[in-house]
């Protein structure tokens, strides 16, 4: 049996907080990472995809006899035969517009140029990319609509029939006294804003190889979706194919930042063909139909009221929303309720009412896009606030600083029931100040104003809301099955004493191997080299609650909620199990440095004895006790659903992020550049500090890149403008500007460890951005109300103010 030996008392060190190497990058880095295109099954079949070339049309006629004749091809899908052996996707809108009829392909009209109309599986992708060119579809061309606004009007086509409406949702949030808050204000500034559509390009797109196991009738389902067990009633009531014998495979996943959280339709599109094909059948999606189809992000329009007093305090926010989802609802209209996880922003005002409409329009449908619905509400909100600045003749830090949320005053319960838990935000200005060197730049700005340069500063503060609450989607409809979130992992220490974790969330790159390796190593007292992260998910292996996944900003959070619920039930075990052997009490019992301790005596064992008698040595276990070292735990935190006025606290964790830019401009040519960038951030306690500083760059160029070049453009007919790397510009290395980050620490008051999110920064570049340039054309008294600019853009805005050329 164990030995007992006496104790050395070993150096205490925490594994969170350290900057530890990632665990995952010498696989990616050797180029041996696994990922969907990897997938390599016996008499796999290759799938492509006709796709509509009109924003909105009947589908008179599909003709595929010429394709199906074409050699090696295996067979062909329309959604004819969709509609008949399949169910539409669930919708979560409230009626009518819960009557749409989503499929994985085109059922009767195409409603988007882009949208799947029929698919093909064949010996290999080139047979079956030549089988689309044999297709034959007729098209009876209807009227389209691209405009949110105009699509409510009464001549407006209607997408969808059967819904009778394009309006997805209406909604009012309606908090204080915004109308009395107008009769006290000294001013009311106005602005019509527009927030642009944009995505990401993760470096691997959507994929998916379906097996269909006619022996067993199970669906063995290879993807990279980031929440694949999320999708599984969709999948499941859109098949009509139970649920229990659908199992959910990713590996390494080379980007998702939202994006893939609806690619249920592909799944399901090759779950069919492989079951018609009786093949294995394999899509890749390529890039042009990933930009063009695979999903947008939410463009918003705003008409803007703010009601403020000469000293700068802002009184309230009045706001008309129009939300364009696109043609469809795959988790529409979720974005409708999301951006009120951060009503205020960072400031605090109490009266407020906004007025949001989502509706269809005949563009690609939007999904969530890092920083999902939330970047645009406080893009505005940065917006306004320089607006404010601006008419009032203030200094836009002194008017953040008036406005802002105080320390003191956390957990600060929002207008809309958000508890924040948790930051400093006048205190972060500071030091971003600081670090920009605001004062003198402010002054270089006016000495060089005189000499006829343009240099604009900018800033933006805003919350990273993460851990959502899926209870903000009874907003839409109380029928809605959805509230709260939850996350599973499996911690188990095996005969032989090593450890191994399994977990629900699913990396896209955030680095979960590492963090969970971390928070493990300090609960079980062992090296993070001595745990083993299980890479990717299977859904017959790892534990999962149909919440799991990477989104929202979540995984740090919510995995460490699960690991350490999980940990805690190991280390209760171990410590009944060497009281036992130890002959002392299981409360004296501590795990440090590979060993199990008994603080009483001063006694230990190695884990790995304990962990042999937990097994294979099992005669030694206290009576009674059942063998085996293994702990699953689901964790959630305490959420709720609204009240009849929509208030509750849809996030658990409020990340602080401060962004202060500084550009140059030319005003002959409207080029631009950013000079200065400085961004302060705030996650509370960080697990790992070098992923930390990464999602801060990531989030940051992101949101740069969307405010400088990333924008989809669609021509009047409706035809994407931007679907290559050719017009939809994508930054190199070069073109993001030196990142100045700092970190500041405030741990969550609720969230375990006191950890909060950093996954998606809160789009704060997009506001620091706009407001840099708009105050960089003071000179010319031009208004940035786009999020999307360039150097055409601002040279046409520019001309537009000189029409006949002459200059100031
Ligand atoms: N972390 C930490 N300490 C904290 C918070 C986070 O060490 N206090 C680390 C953890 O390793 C954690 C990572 O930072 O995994 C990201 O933190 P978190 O906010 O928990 O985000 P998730 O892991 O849930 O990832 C989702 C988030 C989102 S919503 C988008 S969008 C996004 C993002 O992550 N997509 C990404 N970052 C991405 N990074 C990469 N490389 N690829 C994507 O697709």
């Amino acid at each position: 049996m164990a030995t007992v030996t006496e104790l050395v008392e070993p150096e205490t060190k925490l594994w969170m907080g350290q900057p530890l190497k990632r665990k995952e990058d010498p696989r990616l880095v050797q180029g041996l990472g696994k990922f969907i295109d990897d997938v390599k099954l016996p008499r796999m079949a290759f799938a492509a995809i006709l796709r509509s070339p009109y924003a909105h049309a009947r589908i008179k006629r599909i003709d595929v006899d010429k394709a199906e004749k074409l050699p090696g091809v295996i067979c062909t899908l329309t959604g004819d035969e969709v509609a008949s052996k399949t169910d539409p996707f669930l919708q979560i809108s409230p009626p009518p517009a819960n009557k749409v009829k989503d499929y994985c392909l085109a059922v009767g009209k195409v409603h988007f140029v882009g949208e799947p109309v029929v698919a093909v599986a064949a010996e290999t992708r080139a047979i079956a990319e030549d089988a689309l060119e044999l297709i034959e579809v007729e098209y009876e061309v209807l009227n389209h609509v691209l405009d949110a606004k105009e699509a409510l009007g009464p001549d407006a086509p209607i997408l969808h029939d059967e819904a009778g409406t394009n309006l997805v949702y209406h909604g009012t949030w309606d908090y204080g006294d915004i109308q009395d808050s107008m009769l006290q204000a000294h001013k009311v500034v106005r602005a019509n804003l527009h927030f642009h559509r944009f995505s990401s390009t993760p470096i691997e797109n959507n994929g998916v190889v379906a097996q269909y196991d006619k022996a067993t009738g199970f669906l063995n389902i290879f993807n990279n979706n980031q929440m694949p067990m999320f999708c599984v009633p969709w999948l499941s009531f859109g098949l009509r194919f139970p649920s229990n014998k659908m199992r959910l495979i990713t590996g390494d996943i080379g980007g998702g930042f939202g994006n893939k959280i609806i690619s249920y339709p592909y799944i399901a599109l090759m779950c069919l063909l492989a079951i018609k094909s009786e093949r294995p059948v394999k899509w890749t999606e390529d890039r042009k139909e990933h930009l063009l189809a695979a999903t947008h992000g939410n463009e918003r329009t705003f008409e803007v009221e703010i009601p403020v007093l000469k000293d700068g305090t802002v009184l309230g926010i009045k706001a008309i929303a129009y939300d364009d989802c696109g043609a469809y609802t795959r988790y529409e209209p979720a974005g409708a309720t999301i951006w009120a996880q951060v009503t205020p922003g960072v400031y605090h005002f109490k009266n407020f009412r906004m007025d949001f409409y989502q509706v269809m329009t005949n563009k690609s449908p939007v999904g969530p896009n890092r920083g999902y619905s939330r970047m645009q509400h406080m893009w505005m909100i940065e917006r306004s606030i320089d607006i404010v600045a601006k008419e009032l003749k203030l200094d836009p830090a002194d008017v953040r600083l008036k406005n802002y949320i105080q320390p003191d005053e956390m957990p600060y319960e929002t207008p809309s029931g958000g508890i924040y838990d948790g930051g400093d935000y006048p205190e972060m200005l500071r030091r971003a100040l600081k670090l920009m060197d605001y004062d003198s730049l402010r002054e270089e700005q006016a000495s060089e104003r005189r000499r006829g340069k343009l240099i604009g500063i900018g800033i933006s503060t805003v919350v990273d809301s993460g851990t959502n609450n899926f209870g903000q989607v009874k907003m839409l409809t109380d029928q809605n099955p959805f509230s709260g979130n939850s996350e599973a992992a499996r911690v188990m220490i095996d005969g032989l004493g090593q450890i191994q974790v399994a977990l629900g969330t699913v990396p896209q790159g955030q680095g979960h191997e590492t963090f969970a390796s971390q928070v493990v190593a300090d609960e079980l007292g062992v090296s993070p080299d001595q745990v083993t992260v299980l890479v990717g998910f299977d859904s017959a292996i790892n534990p999962y609650s149909h919440q799991s996944g990477s989104y929202a900003s979540r995984s740090a959070v919510m995995g460490t909620g699960a690991l350490l619920g999980a940990t805690a039930k190991i280390k209760d075990k171990v410590s009944r199990i060497a009281a036992h052997l130890m002959q002392t009490s299981a409360n004296s019992i501590e795990l440090k440095d590979g060993n199990v301790i008994d603080r009483s005596s001063g006694k230990k064992l190695p884990l790995w004895q304990v962990a042999n008698v937990a097994w294979v040595n099992n005669a030694y276990l206290p009576k009674g006790m059942e063998p085996g070292l293994v702990a699953i735990h689901f964790w959630k935190p305490d959420f709720t659903v609204p009240d009849e006025r929509k208030r509750h606290n849809q996030t658990l964790t409020y990340s602080p992020q401060t962004h202060v830019c500084a550009v140059d401009l030319d005003p002959e040519t409207g080029k631009f550049r950013i000079v200065r960038y400085v961004i302060v951030d705030d996650c509370g306690n960080q697990i790992n500090p070098m992923i930390v500083e990464g999602q801060v760059h990531g989030a940051a160029a992101h949101g740069i890149a969307a405010a400088m070049f990333e924008n989809f453009e669609y021509n009047d007919d409706g035809e994407l403008r931007s679907s290559t790397f050719v017009d939809y510009l994508i930054p190199s290395a070069v073109d993001i500007p030196n990142l100045i980050t700092q970190s500041f620490t405030t741990p969550s008051l609720f969230a375990p460890k006191g950890i909060r999110g950093v996954g998606e920064g809160g789009g704060s570049p997009l506001g620091a951005v706009a407001n840099a340039l708009e105050d960089a054309l003071t000179p010319f008294g031009i208004s940035v109300t786009d999020s999307h600019q360039n150097p055409q853009k601002i040279y046409q805005m520019i001309r537009s103010k000189y029409p006949s050329g002459e200059k100031s």
